[in-house]
């Protein structure tokens, strides 16, 4: 059985939660608790045994291989089973994904991230040892332009990377998720976006996640 490292209700652990539900994987996987808060994503042994780059999730294979990184994680449980297709069939599709996915990345899920880690508390005094508070509220302003920008994409389609939903509306969706956790309201020209962000809350898979979703406190 495969494993997962996250915290339940983390927007980046949305991710991988939303994919697996979508692919209808999630008895095939088991989910090991890293507490966030206490900082065990940060210990050595983290590092040194699971990622790296100190952050969750981390998917486990049952031959020890471990991926990190949501888009990673996506893509190798998209690779494992048939429909609905999470990174596209074609090249053009599968392209156009990854540039979607990424782009909601940097310009919302991180920046909210660094916004959360570097200008409020984050996960407090413990585990937050290093903050630069202008950065985050620097991060703060693109994730808000970010907004505008999907807001603008999904006026002229349905979906971020398209006809289809895909791994690039997780993404933004994750995004969402993080920016409801740290209060950054939406802006309120952003009608298509929340009106898209509401229609992605009726899938199963992203509802379940919403009822899930926990102030960002300890
Ligand atoms: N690029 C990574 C990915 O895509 O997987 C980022 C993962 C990430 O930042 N995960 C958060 C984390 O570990 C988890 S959560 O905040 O969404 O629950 N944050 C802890 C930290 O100290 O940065």
């Amino acid at each position: 059985m495969m494993k997962i490292y996250d915290w339940p209700t983390g927007p980046y652990p949305a991710r991988v939660r939303i994919a697996l539900d979508e692919k209808n994987l999630g008895s095939r996987v088991q989910f090991v608790t890293v507490n966030l808060w206490k900082g065990e994503h940060k210990t050595a042994d983290f590092l040194a045994t699971r990622n790296y780059s100190g952050t969750i999730p981390v998917l486990e294979l049952d031959d020890g291989t471990l991926i990190a990184e949501c888009t990673a994680i996506t893509a190798y449980l998209d690779a494992l089973d048939g429909a609905p297709t999470l990174t596209g069939r074609k090249p053009r599709e599968k392209g156009v994904i990854q540039m979607m996915s990424k782009r909601a990345e940097l310009e919302l899920m991180d920046a909210i991230s660094v916004y959360f880690h570097h200008a409020t508390p984050g996960l407090g005094p413990h585990v937050e040892t290093y903050q630069n508070r202008e950065w985050g509220l620097r991060q703060r302003d693109k994730a808000l332009n970010g907004m505008r920008y999907f807001d603008s994409v999904l006026r002229t389609q349905p979906f971020v990377a398209g006809e289809a939903f895909s791994m690039a509306d997780i993404t933004v969706i994750g995004g969402m998720i993080f920016a409801g956790l740290v209060r950054l309201a939406v802006p309120a020209d952003c009608e298509t976006l929340q009106a898209w962000y509401a229609r992605m809350g009726e899938r199963p898979s992203v509802r379940k996640q919403l009822s899930m979703a926990a102030p960002a406190t300890a």
